[in-house]
């Protein structure tokens, strides 16, 4: 099933770019399987915040998760490099990756259970808290517990192919061999105190050496956000009642121009 799976996702993300109207393209995309009672997933209401959530709050037989990473193009990295707003492109490929997630997860969903198993995500997971800048799910605890990768000084989980792309994950009951926490540090900073171009090439100062503002970065997500209205907007406001935002709320300069954009060190 775990083969099935990881196929299911290729598959779908294959048929999804070349689908008239969207225009994103992908790289292949890496799935990871995480222990849903593993004590890191376990400990995140501990190390994120009490409200986070956990796997069997969403689904009370969780066993599995599963994690995906689904990579963004050279291409389209390099429309995002130059200046300090965001490239068209980038934004569109946010709003098109984010609505891919929401299909692809409720057939994943449906094709489980015509497997036998049943699966179910968090609306957690698309919405975050205005004052905190947090999530009570993040995917990118999640897909470090599936050996996905490591965080790098951008903040961004880097993957053997990078980290220039998007996470997402299912929570499912299925009985499958889990993948280990990954332990192989893939940032240049993390490794050896070199490269630092995230920091560089950070437009607002939100990145430093030193750790990252959070709110400082947002007030520019929000400033391509007022530009990129035609796209859509995918993230829900807190209740999940509507969208949290006229647009687009991007930047991505952290990571189209850094050396781990495609590749983990
Ligand atoms: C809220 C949010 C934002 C906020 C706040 C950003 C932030 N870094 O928290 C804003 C709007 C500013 C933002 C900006 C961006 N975001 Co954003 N965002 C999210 C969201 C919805 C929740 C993240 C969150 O709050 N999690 C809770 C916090 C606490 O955990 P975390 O950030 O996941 O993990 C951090 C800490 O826990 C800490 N950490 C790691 N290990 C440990 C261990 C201990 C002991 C402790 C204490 C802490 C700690 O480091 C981690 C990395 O910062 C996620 C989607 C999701 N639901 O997961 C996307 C997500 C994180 N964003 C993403 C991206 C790509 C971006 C942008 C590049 C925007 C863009 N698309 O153009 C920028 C990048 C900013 C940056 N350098 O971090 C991707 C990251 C992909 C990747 N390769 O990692 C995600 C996962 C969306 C997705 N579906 O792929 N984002
Ligand atoms: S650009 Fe360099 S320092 Fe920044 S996250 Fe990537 S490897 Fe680490
Ligand atoms: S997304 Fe933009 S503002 Fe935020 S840390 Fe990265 S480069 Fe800086």
């Amino acid at each position: 099933m775990r083969e099935q799976i990881k196929q299911f996702i290729e598959s779908y993300v294959s048929d999804y770019q070349d689908r008239e109207g969207i225009t994103t393209k992908y790289g292949h995309p890496l799935i990871g399987f995480a222990d849903a009672y593993h004590p890191y997933i376990q400990k995140l209401p501990e190390l994120i915040g009490s409200s986070h959530e956990l796997p069997q709050n969403v689904l009370p037989d969780a066993r599995i998760i599963v994690a995906y990473f689904v990579p963004f193009t050279k291409e389209l990295a390099a429309s995002n490099r130059a200046g300090t707003m965001a490239s068209p492109e980038w934004a569109r490929a946010y709003e098109e990756t984010n609505a891919l997630f929401a299909e692809l997860n409720e057939a994943l969903i449906e094709y489980i259970r015509a497997n036998a198993g049943h699966a179910g995500v968090t609306p957690k997971a698309v919405t975050f808290y205005q004052d905190s800048l947090v999530s009570d799910w993040s995917h990118r605890h999640i897909a470090y517990a599936a050996g996905l990768g490591t965080f790098g000084l951008n903040n961004m989980l880097i993957t053997e192919e990078g980290c220039c792309g998007r996470f997402s994950t299912v929570i499912t009951n299925l009985k499958l061999e889990p993948d280990a926490p990954a332990d192989h540090e893939r940032c240049l900073f993390k490794k050896n105190g070199s490269c630092g171009a995230c920091v560089k090439n950070c437009p607002t100062g939100a990145l430093t050496k030193e750790g990252y503002d959070r709110f400082k970065c947002y007030a520019l997500c929000r400033e391509n956000a007022k530009i990129y209205t035609e796209f859509g907007s995918s993230y829900t406001n807190e209740d999940g009642t509507g969208a949290n935002s006229v647009g687009s709320e991007v930047c991505g300069k952290c990571v189209t121009g850094s050396p781990c954009a495609f590749r983990g060190f």
